[in-house]
């Protein structure tokens, strides 16, 4: 049993798709989230100034006294979960490898697709991690670098979101039987993605896979929250303005927050 908090980190408050999910699969567990939102979006950045914003965020966590470390955000994943897993001695996950291993269970043709932002497919993290584990496997990888802007200007039922989706997955119709979600904001755009792939087509919500191994490594290390009879107090930071960030989150999660300013 280990009562301390649970670190989540992202760019911005698209990881706060992943904790809506930790909330629902382990409601027990208190969480500590950081979001960059002053310095998102991490897409179209460097690798480097990717590395060094994140390490950025983990150190803060590890000043919270966090028992596990989670990654929620794809593009930060691909560029340096594997360093900063190696560094810390609590567990650290990202979200892809949950995501390659889910896909390749899931996929029957052996045919996979990865979207995400410009740089999770530039980094490649999500096929190397599926051949790896399964070399037979094909993925066909693109980059949407139109859809979390839509999501961010609260367009997802509009029009525009239906032809950029279309437009954009054209060339991924067809092609695969599963496709990984590999961005923090596309489970928002699921029902259009859903739509333009086809209803046989499944989809891959990296950051739900991601919860699943939480809970298997709380349960593996004997480190759950014991205090199930007192609820834990979540806590969020973000280092742009705590209102901005509170109206979405408090939205998002149907619950009302405590949000604090950082400087990173
Ligand atoms: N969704 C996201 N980011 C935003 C947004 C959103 N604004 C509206 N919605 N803004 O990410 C981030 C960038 N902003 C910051 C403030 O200054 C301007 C730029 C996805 C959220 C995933 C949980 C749409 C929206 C919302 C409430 C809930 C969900 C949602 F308003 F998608
Ligand atoms: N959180 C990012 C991701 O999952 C999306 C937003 C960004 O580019 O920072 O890749």
């Amino acid at each position: 049993m280990d009562n301390r908090p649970i670190g989540f980190l992202d760019s911005g408050v698209g990881g706060l798709t992943v904790v809506k999910e930790m909330m629902r699969q382990l409601p027990e567990e208190e969480i500590v989230f950081i979001g960059d939102q002053a310095r998102a979006p991490y897409g179209p950045r460097p690798a480097e100034q990717i590395r060094e914003f994140t390490w950025q965020m983990v150190n803060f966590l590890l000043t919270k006294n966090v028992k596990m470390i989670v990654i929620a955000c794809n593009t930060a994943t691909a560029v340096v979960w594997q360093e900063i897993k190696e560094k810390l001695d609590i567990p650290v996950l990202g979200v892809i490898l949950p995501g390659a291993s889910a896909a390749i269970k899931a996929t029957q043709t052996g045919k996979v697709g990865i979207i995400g932002t410009p740089m999770t497919i530039k980094s490649d993290a999500y096929r190397q991690k599926i051949q790896a584990l399964s070399p037979e496997t094909t993925v066909e990888s693109l980059s949407c670098p139109r859809f979390a802007p839509i999501v961010e200007s609260n367009e997802m039922a509009s029009s525009v979101a239906k032809k950029v989706v279309y437009e954009t997955l054209a060339s991924m119709v067809g092609k695969v039987d599963t496709l990984i979600m590999g961005c923090t904001h596309y489970p928002l755009l699921r029902p259009i993605i859903q739509n333009v792939m086809g209803k046989q087509v499944k989809l891959i919500d990296s950051g739900a896979e991601t919860v699943r191994d939480v809970s298997v490594l709380l349960n593996y290390f004997e480190i759950n929250r014991s205090r199930k009879d007192i609820r834990g107090d979540h806590r969020f930071y973000t280092t742009a303005s705590p209102k901005g960030f509170r109206e979405i989150a408090e939205q998002w999660l149907g619950q009302e927050i405590n949000v604090e300013h950082v400087e990173l």
